[in-house]
């Protein structure tokens, strides 16, 4: 709701009685006082972000059967929410960004006119907190005092989207300090209605920097400074600003010789970014550490020295739950183990939680996500495949001592990794800056549960952003090839794919802690200091330049895992075109042309080969 546009309004009723406002902000006080005048609350309670307010807010959401107590010996401070078995992921058909043109949108987002969507959102928000509490939730997104860092303030009639603001974000006094008497915040209105799908919308405002989004109290739908923040609006604003918000996390590669390389990655939902995020060194890896510095989000722009310099605007972990096991990642179970908001998982009789690959035997009878008894004959999933757990990432172990540095950390290498059963090699890394950027942009990855719709069908997911970017991807494009011009020593580009399968169905790599293997390459090629192998597809490393040893992989499968397939390839570059031409208006000329050169290269291969 800018001074500019406002959502029509019926005769204004006297504001209902404030909690104490906890700043002097005349903007941030008058678009409070609209908000509230719009969706008329009973109650509005600002958030301080303070560890009572965090408790008081818990137990009030145990008294309304918002969050369940999970067993405090187990898990101490640990609740459980079950959200409305219709609203358990991100919903791309109901996710708008809200742009003067549909061009600037572009074909990559569904468009609303502004007007139209602020007359069609605020005819549902009108009087949509009667007899309801509006929280008031101010949050930093960065580290505090970070010049990357943003402020925003999400209105929210949901407690448990509060709770974990609270937990995701610096959430209260601290962002209110931060802004003083700016008017320069994120505006983000939230209400969860009657959770109808049909009256579901979230609503991105980038001109405004605004947003608006009803219907669901779903994370990425609700918790506004993820998804709807870090990279729809800040995509926007990093290209009028000349930095970059990603859909990637950020490590720090530790070596035996005490140096510390940064890498952030880009991977699609449910790909296991987090898992990577927080890897443990195989045995043989001795000496090297990974340190987390975010699991999800960057932000990064140049910094003075003309490296690229990167921060995790997050506090905290919105994970996903089946599957992460003390052998998957060791660190997030230690992570989730106090203090954590679990939704969506089982419930065992004992009050502790199950997901499905969770470790230990599969308890004979629970309760399951939808609140029915399960046990393990039962055909359904005790868990949601995309139920999480929102945790504080000051639990996490490896936490890096850089996360909370306001100057970020220098990026050395850049990964962008999908889901990919076939085609796509183990490791490449680009030849260019401008090459990586047409790797990136042309990923593809096998879909999850992290949004609904069908899982499983490769569909394009340039930088993992298709979902993400607040604007024309070709645009986007354009952005990223704009930055070298203003990185003097950019990071070296990657794409890895843990995931491909052999001839049996068997996967060819290991993953998890293996994936150190391909880390350290990508580590040494960044600093220029190991052998690769040139292909049509980019720099790969010879059997040589490969630490192998303790894996149990043999290179047979290493060997598979790396080969250019060629009609697999063929079918690669054919699936490539329909994204190609939906964007053909602003794809970059460079982007087109390194695609038609390999698709020439492709075939050259295939008249040599005609047997393959
Ligand atoms: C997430 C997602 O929740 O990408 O991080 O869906
Ligand atoms: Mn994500």
């Amino acid at each position: 709701m800018s001074s500019t546009l406002t959502a029509p309004r019926t005769t204004p009723r006297t504001t209902p009685s404030l909690d104490t406002p906890l700043t002097p902000n005349p903007d941030l006080l008058a678009w409070v006082d609209e908000c509230a005048r719009l969706t008329r609350p009973d109650r509005v309670v600002w958030c301080d972000g303070t560890e009572e307010e965090r408790a008081r807010l818990t137990e009030y959401a145990v008294t309304k059967g918002v969050l369940i107590k999970l067993n405090q010996e187990k898990l101490p401070g640990c609740y459980l929410h079950r959200s409305h078995p219709n609203d358990v992921a991100r919903v791309e058909k109901c996710t708008f960004v809200c742009t003067t043109t549909r061009d600037e949108a572009g074909p990559n987002n569904n468009w609303m006119a502004p007007d139209e969507a602020y007359r069609k959102l605020g005819a549902l928000l009108e009087g949509s907190m009667a007899g309801r509490t509006m929280y008031v939730v101010p949050y930093v997104m960065g580290p505090p005092g970070s010049p990357l860092a943003k402020i925003g303030v999400e209105i929210t009639d949901s407690v448990y989207v509060a709770l974990n603001m609270g937990i995701m974000t610096r959430m209260g006094n601290v962002a209110l300090g931060m802004l003083r008497a700016s008017s320069r915040f994120n505006r983000g209105l939230h209400c969860t209605l009657d959770l109808d799908p049909e009256r579901r919308f979230i609503c991105h405002f980038p001109q405004d920097n605004t947003i608006w989004s009803v219907g669901s109290g779903y994370g990425g739908n609700a918790l506004l400074g993820k998804k709807c923040l870090a990279l729809r609006i800040g995509s926007w604003l990093g290209r009028q600003e000349g930095w970059m918000a990603e859909h990637m996390m950020i490590m720090g590669v530790e070596s035996p010789r005490g140096e510390t390389t940064y890498v952030a990655a880009a991977f699609p939902s449910a790909c296991g970014k987090t898992n990577f995020a927080m890897l443990i060194p195989p045995e043989h890896f001795r000496g090297w550490h990974v340190w987390t510095v975010g699991d999800d989000i960057c932000w990064m722009r140049p910094g003075p020295d003309g490296r690229l310099w990167a921060i995790n605007p997050e506090n905290g972990y919105f994970g996903v739950a089946p599957g992460t096991n003390f052998a998957t990642n060791p660190t997030a179970m230690r992570t989730m183990a106090r203090d954590t908001l679990y939704t969506n998982v089982g419930l065992t009789p004992d009050g502790d939680v199950w997901w499905e690959g969770k470790d230990g035997p599969v308890p004979e009878t629970l309760v399951d996500w939808q609140g029915r008894p399960w046990t393990p004959a039962s055909k359904e999933k005790a868990a949601h495949p995309n139920s999480r757990f929102t945790a504080p990432m000051t639990n996490n172990p490896y936490l890096s001592p850089r996360a909370n540095d306001p100057r970020g950390v220098p990026i050395s290498a850049i990964v962008f990794g999908g889901r990919r059963s076939d085609t796509v090699p183990l490791v490449v890394q680009a030849f260019h800056w401008t090459h990586g950027v047409f790797l990136g942009a042309t990923l593809g990855s096998e879909t999850t549960a992290a949004a609904t719709g069908q899982v499983g069908v490769v569909r394009r997911d340039p930088m993992a952003m298709l979902p993400f970017c607040g604007y024309d991807m070709g645009l986007y494009f354009g952005h990223w090839l704009d930055m070298a011009h203003c990185i003097a020593s950019p990071p070296k580009i990657f794409q890895v794919n843990w995931f491909r399968k052999g001839a049996d169905g068997r996967y060819l790599w290991p993953g998890y802690c293996d994936n150190m293997r391909v880390l350290k390459w990508i580590v040494d090629r960044a600093h220029g200091r190991a052998g690769a192998r040139e292909t049509c597809l980019g720099w790969v490393p010879r059997q040589s330049d490969f630490d192998l040893e303790g894996s149990g992989v043999t290179l047979e499968d290493v060997d598979e895992a790396q080969r250019i397939d060629l009609p697999a390839w063929q079918r690669e570059l054919e699936d490539q075109e329909a994204f190609f031409t939906k964007h053909a208006a602003t794809m970059p000329k460079e982007i087109v042309l390194l695609r038609q050169f390999l698709i020439a290269q492709m075939e050259r291969e295939r008249q040599r080969h005609p047997e393959a």
